[in-house]
């Protein structure tokens, strides 16, 4: 046995640090805390390189100017509403990030060219049905109009993230009874055809899902693994970020069933490089 015992990698210390990249700080500044609190450079090293059990490496995350703790962040001028934040997972909750005129807009825009929902596939990076969702939705193309660039350049500044490293807006409509069943973003890099999606731009790395109408009962956006649940309100927003494609990060989410009216959503995700 060697003289210097091996420090072990405990839960709580990967929470610690997954607390603290959740708070702003970087790797650097984590590291320096730890060596000055006791621990080994070299189980510092790989505590902070395996954070969520070391199953993948972490990739950069789009992040909210929320260090300074305000409770409303500046756009271009637009006040968006800091409503509720998480650190881990990383979950923030927005308010007024959309005027009730854009939505207006949006869901006018979306309306005519409404299909029944896919989603990516799982061969050939093609598109399929998918009976978890009960939806109808489409798909604005990038920059395709002045709302839809105007929504897209602020969420760009919002999430500290280019504009070209995001797909196109998604719109879905939920009809009553109508409901997303819990699911990653993420790509499952082993199934068949995620070779041809991630060369499209690499993993999803975060969601925002924006509230285009207020349903009148139902459709919150369900978060299972902490039993967290956001209420669909016109104009608010629900972002999450997921560093690696695995369970760990507890992205789980889904859309609860509409019991009444309708609920509007229009998704952004965001991938690690430029999506073509
Ligand atoms: O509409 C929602 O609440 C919802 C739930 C889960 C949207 C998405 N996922 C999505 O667009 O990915
Ligand atoms: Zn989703």
């Amino acid at each position: 046995m060697s003289a210097i015992q091996q420090q072990a990698i405990s839960p709580e210390l990967r929470s610690w640090i997954q607390e603290q990249l959740g708070q702003g700080f970087d790797r650097e500044q984590v590291l320096a805390a730890m060596l000055s609190s006791g621990w080994q450079k070299s189980v510092a090293v790989q505590a902070l390189d395996e954070p969520l059990g070391g199953s993948t490496v972490a990739s950069r995350v789009p992040t909210l100017d929320l260090a300074d703790a305000r409770p409303t962040l500046s756009i271009d001028g637009h006040e968006v509403k800091v409503l509720l934040t998480l650190s881990q997972p990383r979950i923030v909750v927005l308010g007024g990030l959309l005027s009730d005129e854009e939505c207006d807009a949006m869901v006018a825009a979306a309306a005519a060219r409404l299909a029944r929902s896919e989603t990516v596939a799982t061969t050939a990076g093609g598109s399929e049905i998918n009976p978890a969702r009960t939806s109808d939705g489409m798909f604005f193309e990038r920059g395709e109009s002045e709302l839809i660039r105007t929504v897209e350049a602020r969420l760009a500044k919002l999430m500290n993230w280019p504009i070209d490293h995001g797909e196109g807006l998604q719109v879905l409509r939920y009809r009553p009874g109508a409901e997303y069943l819990p699911h990653y973003d993420y790509f499952d890099p082993k199934m068949d055809g995620a070779a041809a999606i991630l060369k499209r731009g690499g993993q999803r790395v975060a969601t925002l899902v924006m509230y285009l109408n207020t349903p009148a009962a139902g459709g919150a956006t369900i978060f299972p693994d902490i039993k967290l649940d956001v209420s669909p309100i016109k104009g608010n927003a629900v972002f999450f970020s997921y560093d690696r494609p695995d369970p760990l990060t507890q992205s789980l989410h889904g859309g609860a069933p509409v019991r009444e009216g309708e609920k509007w959503v229009a998704t952004k995700w965001l991938r690690e490089g430029v999506f073509v």
